[in-house]
């Protein structure tokens, strides 16, 4: 056990260490088991999702840029008619690739001066403070490294404009409908009213075509999921054998929860950090959830977290939608 003393001496990255170990130990030990998604995006895990997004069956991606690019004009303009001047923040930027023809048109229009894309990983910050002033003259781009809610309000404070609060990509669906409601609610004590907030969600529709999106014929999306193993093997000293578990997608077109589980395929004994958990012979960890949602399920998320909806953009297969909503 360490003390307060040596936890408080360790860098960042030593304490960033010590709460992965903490939450894989205890997620091991839940019943059921279960790991954090949010896990998965190691520079492995973020490489293997950009490959993930370039498959045929994932769709999400290509829907969303179907949006965001066949509508950019439309989109600013909504935006506008309720805010001419803003901050444009997005939580969880990644490449910035989704918002890039926003960011261009919003610029263009005099609308923004600066983003501040926020993301947990310093590299992606690193690199899009390098490379958008460059693509985008004129831009400036302040990056912010941390979790979301610290950093949306770090943005807050440097000049306490109105906001318009980007959070695309269906990330929203990585959390259980009881959990969106509670980070919806987080976001809008942040904001003031008048701020907006643009978020993807992925609709409901074919129950096949969804689980294919998260059962690729190349086994990307497996390799993504195993690559936690391997992630917990690399960093803490785990000794997961891979081969011995199956990726295991499911999706209930009841509750538009799509969930990924991988399955223990014998009974086994894995040491992680000095420590042994054990698995049942057929035994599921928890990965990930994907919730899929009907407009009906969209707006009653609005008015629980106290927004109100303002606009719909749909793909031209009407399967993903990126929703406008103020405070
Ligand atoms: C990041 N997130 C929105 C992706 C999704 O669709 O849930 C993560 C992912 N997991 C497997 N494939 C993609």
């Amino acid at each position: 056990m360490r003390t307060a003393l040596a936890y408080h001496n360790t860098t960042i990255v030593e304490k960033q260490l010590l709460v992965f170990e903490k939450d894989v130990l205890e997620g091991l030990r839940e019943v059921p088991k279960r790991l954090h998604s949010k896990y998965f995006y190691d520079a492995t895990g973020d490489a293997l999702f950009q490959q993930i997004m370039h498959c045929q069956e994932y769709y999400l991606t290509r829907c969303e840029m179907d949006i965001l690019r066949g509508q950019t004009e439309q989109i600013v303009r909504a935006i506008r008619r309720q805010a001419p001047v803003f901050d444009l923040v997005e939580l969880g930027a990644g490449d910035a690739s989704k918002s890039f023809y926003l960011l261009k048109e919003l610029l263009r229009t005099g609308a923004i001066d600066t983003y501040f894309p926020i993301d947990i990983s310093r590299n992606i910050i690193a690199q899009l403070q390098q490379s958008l002033p460059v693509k985008l003259p004129g831009l400036q781009v302040t990056g912010l490294n941390g979790e979301y809610m610290d950093m949306l309000q770090a943005a807050g404070q440097i000049t306490g404009r109105q906001k318009v609060v980007m959070f695309m990509g269906s990330s929203i669906g990585n959390f259980t409908p009881a959990e969106a409601v509670q980070f919806c609610a987080k976001l809008r004590q942040q904001l003031q009213p008048g701020d907006m907030l643009m978020i993807g969600f992925d609709l409901r529709k074919n129950p096949k075509t969804i689980l294919d999106a998260y059962n690729d014929k190349a086994g990307i999306t497996r390799a993504f999921n195993l690559n936690l193993l391997e992630r917990i093997n690399r960093e803490l000293d785990g000794n997961f054998d891979v081969s011995q578990f199956e990726h295991y997608p499911t999706y209930d077109p009841l509750t538009g929860a799509c969930k990924s589980f991988l399955i223990s395929q014998k009974e086994q004994a894995v040491e992680i950090a000095g420590q042994t958990v054990r698995f049942g012979a057929n035994e599921p960890i928890f990965m990930e959830i994907s919730q899929k949602y009907t407009v009906e399920e969209i707006n009653e998320l609005a008015s629980r977290s106290g927004f109100r909806p303002v606009e719909f953009f749909y793909d031209s297969k009407r399967w993903f939608t990126d929703v406008l909503w103020q405070c």
